[in-house]
């Protein structure tokens, strides 16, 4: 059931953000990997509208039916965002992080149009899902919810809060999957390295408080690329190219109480866990027009 919701999510993903695949073809050519499916996911994201039938709580329903466990909370001031993260059920899924933009701290303007869109979903519809079905949540997850926005709502949302206007467009789309370095071949194993391994293949960093994102104890070390620009075709026919999703790495480094662990009896469970409201405040930013300005 997981395993084909999130291979339902993965293709669409790769099939509208061509770093995916470039990303993953650099890989197998300089032989880190031999095969896409040797990619480590360390966690798979998504952003949502802080409505009350709609948002974290509606969303998060999805994975906890599949044995996800509620983590963390973090709070993102400036942006006007909540976020929870999701442990899997087992080691070999991703982590999940669920964004939800605070709707009601937005201005009366921006409030209205959102609710004129969000208010067409009349109840939860998550819990009018069979969950057990994977291809009607496959589905659900694809679908539009809303009517398609006028570029007007959507200019007017992205001068306030581009997650607004990203999320009015995009939904329920991926927003980044996300490259596992730490088990890599040695030379590619830390973010630094692997850095310099995207930027000598041609791919363009966010350097949001620099391309490095790093937790204050130093164990969780954050990337990624600057969102590519796709056509989006708005409700009066007009096409403009917006942020699409994009693609993250991380690096968790060994806990200090497993630092003397044989380099091959290092598992998930002796690295640094969760996530970090520093660098996610950074990594947002993948998609906003000061970081994406640089891709197009
Ligand atoms: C999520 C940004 C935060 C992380 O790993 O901290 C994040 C987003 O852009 O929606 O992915
Ligand atoms: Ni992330």
């Amino acid at each position: 059931m997981l395993q084909e919701v999130l291979n339902g999510l993965m293709s669409r993903y790769q099939e509208r953000v061509p770093d995916v695949s470039a990303v993953i073809a650099a890989m197998v050519s300089n032989g880190l990997i031999g095969k896409a499916d040797d990619i480590e996911n360390d966690h798979i994201a998504f952003r949502t509208m802080g409505v009350p039938q709609l948002g974290v709580q509606s969303l998060e329903k999805i994975f906890l039916h599949y044995g996800y466990t509620k983590m963390d909370h973090y709070y993102f001031a400036s942006k006007k965002l909540d976020a929870w993260w999701y442990a899997p059920p087992l080691p070999k899924y991703p982590r999940i992080f669920i964004s939800e933009l605070r709707v009601t701290d937005l201005s009366q303007q921006a409030q209205d149009i959102i609710t004129s869109y969000t208010d067409e979903v009349k109840a939860d519809p998550v819990t009018l899902l069979d969950l057990d079905d994977s291809k009607a949540v496959d589905t659900f997850l694809h679908s539009g919810l809303w009517r398609t926005p006028t570029l007007a709502d959507f200019q007017a949302l992205a001068a306030e809060s581009e997650y607004a206007a990203w999320v009015i467009y995009n939904r329920y789309y991926l927003n980044h999957f996300t490259v596992s370095v730490h088990n890599l071949p040695a030379g590619y194993n830390t973010i630094a390295e692997f850095n310099q391994f995207l930027e000598q293949n041609g791919f363009i960093l966010n350097d949001a408080g620099g391309k490095i994102k790093t937790s204050p104890d130093g164990k969780l070390l954050q990337s990624a690329t600057v969102a590519g620009m796709i056509p989006a075709t708005f409700a009066g026919g007009e096409t403009i190219k917006i942020a699409g999703s994009y693609v993250e790495f991380a690096e968790r480094k060994v806990l200090p109480e497993f630092a003397d662990l044989p380099a091959g009896a290092v598992r998930r469970e002796h690295r640094r866990e969760g996530f970090e409201a520093g660098n996610a405040d950074k990594i947002f930013e993948s998609t906003y027009s000061t970081q994406t300005k640089k891709s197009s």
